[in-house]
């Protein structure tokens, strides 16, 4: 009982390799030990538990797919998805930062960056002893951050940055920037930006009812002069970021299947043990037509994403289905984790159980990286034709 179960309906296991299962398993048995334990009490404080990045760090929480030459696992896009799943068991604001760092932060390093960028950087990202945020989404445009205002000027030996990102996660403690801003022709470049420099602020964003566990905040920049070795040279134009967001929503699909697995065991095993009216409430037909649907969700989603792994592998998979899987996967999280709550009757209001938790925390992840109607947005414009954004 002091393990976590792990839904398997359709032995997705013989899908895996011993590499995939390894990878898992010792990312599972991390999160129990190191996560678990705490994790309720910094949700209930509104506190990242800092101690934790090192061992994020050791079982592949950082830049997984990246080269061993830079530091990273070398491992491939279903080892990272379970990695992802198996931290968003635990916590989706724990998953974020491991999102943002690696998908956000690293990849865009790695595919964009130049050979001293990604030496400089990649090695300490990929142990946490740097870690970085990503910002792209203003507090005018989120959904459309192709209408960002954030700019920089060419000053000859340097860029003069100015403008403000919103919503940012790891933005308070982070060493370092990924940040996206429009040049003097309007075109869209990454800056990396470090902390230290003059005129960089990160303000926390206090109050949050989700993702209490991931510290969020701002970017400022007022005139903030950015070194030009620090602009990522290989890649500009808005598909920049977006293709940073195609991995990051890869790893949430896969995440969001960790946050309804642990909602799900918890439930059942709560109403094979709740007695009422003499009896198991998982002997009722009601709790148990939740249960049902719940392993049935959960089972069409690790189908779903196993594919699309295997789809990015190949390097097949386009924007389009990855926003298939992340709208589906999250909102099947969510629903399930309201539904389990129900199942704990009053118990699942409180942080003895995990579920109220999850269930906050999904509100956020059904908004960012993309909200759930943007995503039906994107699978619309992709099966007719026609952009209905605009
Ligand atoms: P659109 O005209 O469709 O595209 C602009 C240019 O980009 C190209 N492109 C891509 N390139 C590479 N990869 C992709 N996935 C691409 N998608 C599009 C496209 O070909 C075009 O190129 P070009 O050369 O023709 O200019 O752009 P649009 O302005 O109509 O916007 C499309 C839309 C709405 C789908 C997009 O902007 C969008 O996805 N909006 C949602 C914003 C979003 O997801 N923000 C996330 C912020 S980061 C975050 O939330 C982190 S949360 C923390 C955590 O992960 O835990
Ligand atoms: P809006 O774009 O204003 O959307 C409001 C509503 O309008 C939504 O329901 C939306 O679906 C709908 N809508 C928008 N456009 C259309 C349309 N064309 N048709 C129909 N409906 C539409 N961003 C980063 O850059 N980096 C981060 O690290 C990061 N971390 C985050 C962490 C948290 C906790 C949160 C909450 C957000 C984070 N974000 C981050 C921002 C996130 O990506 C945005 O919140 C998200 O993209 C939506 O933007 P918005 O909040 O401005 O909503």
């Amino acid at each position: 009982p002091d393990l976590f179960q792990a839904p398997d309906y359709y032995l997705l296991d013989d899908l895996l390799t011993d590499e995939h299962k390894l990878v898992r398993d010792s990312a599972r048995a991390w999160v129990k030990r190191e996560v678990s334990p705490i994790i309720e009490d910094y949700a209930q404080r509104a506190e990242f538990p800092k101690q934790i990045i090192k061992g994020l760090g050791e079982i592949g929480g950082f830049g997984p797919y990246i080269p061993e030459e830079y530091g990273g696992a070398g491992l491939d896009q279903i080892s990272y998805g379970l990695i992802m799943q198996e931290i968003e068991r635990g916590d989706s604001g724990v998953r974020s930062t491991s999102s943002v760092q690696s998908s956000l932060v690293m990849y865009p390093i790695w595919k964009y960056g130049n050979e001293e960028q990604r030496m400089k950087y990649l090695p300490k990202l990929a142990t946490g002893e740097m870690m970085g945020c990503f910002g792209l989404t203003e507090p005018d445009h989120g959904s459309n951050p192709g209408g960002m205002t954030t700019n920089f000027k060419d000053k000859g030996d340097h860029y003069l940055l100015n403008g403000a990102k919103m919503w940012i996660s790891n933005a308070p403690f982070a060493d370092i920037a990924v940040v996206w801003a429009k040049n003097e022709e309007g075109r869209i470049h990454g800056l990396i930006v470090e902390r230290g420099m003059e005129g960089f602020t990160t303000p926390e964003t206090h109050n949050k009812w989700s993702l209490r566990a991931s510290a969020t905040g701002e970017l400022i920049f007022d005139n903030v002069k950015v070194p030009k070795e620090n602009l990522l040279p290989g890649k500009s134009g808005l598909g920049a970021p977006l293709g940073c967001l195609d991995s990051a929503r890869y790893g949430i699909a896969w995440g969001a299947i960790g946050a309804a697995m642990d909602c799900y065991d918890t439930a059942l095993r709560y109403a094979k043990e709740r007695i009422q009216f003499d009896k198991p409430i998982a002997a009722t037909q009601l709790q148990q037509k939740k249960l049902a649907e719940m392993i049935t969700e959960i089972t069409k989603a690790q189908l779903l994403t196993w594919r699309l792994g295997v789809l990015r592998n190949e390097g097949k998979a386009t924007t389009a289905q990855i926003s298939m899987a992340k709208r589906n996967n999250v909102d099947m999280a969510i629903n399930i984790a309201r539904e389990a709550r129900q199942i704990l009757g009053g118990m699942g209001i409180t942080g003895e159980y995990s579920i109220m938790r999850h269930s906050m925390n999904l509100e956020s992840v059904i908004t960012y990286e993309g909200t759930h109607d943007i995503h039906l947005l994107i699978t619309g414009a992709d099966i007719t034709g026609m952009q209905a954004f605009k």
